[in-house]
């Protein structure tokens, strides 16, 4: 079997591959994204996403105390208010490329979408 080997070769350039685009697109968030209010702010405070990918930001607010009793998005005129454990969920378009920020409406405790080319 002369042949064995280049086409054992191929395969495993093919998996490698697709691991890799697996890998890769792990790494951006798609549908909804939960992000959880604590002591430490917004968890994660940094969401990487596809350019212009449509996402659900799902907060909940986990402390009770906490600035973070609210979450303006930036280009939203409505600041969304976050009861203690009730999921929010706000309906987002990541932007062609930079970020989306969102924050507490003091601006103290912060968090964006980061557009990541690819
Ligand atoms: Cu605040």
């Amino acid at each position: 079997m002369e042949r064995a080997i280049p086409v054992t070769n191929t395969y495993m350039r093919f998996f490698l591959v697709l691991l890799l685009l697996t890998a890769c697109r792990k790494q951006l968030a798609t549908g909804v994204v939960d992000i959880s209010v604590t002591e430490k702010g917004f968890e994660p405070a940094r969401v990487d996403a596809a350019p212009g990918a449509p996402l659900t930001l799902r907060f909940t607010r986990k402390i009770k105390e906490t600035c973070a009793d609210a979450v303006d998005v930036e280009g939203d005129p409505v600041r969304h208010m976050l009861p203690v454990d009730v999921p929010v969920e706000i309906k987002v378009k990541a932007p062609p490329s930079g970020e989306l920020a969102f924050a507490c409406p003091m601006k103290m405790v912060n968090g964006a979408i980061v557009v990541v080319g690819h």
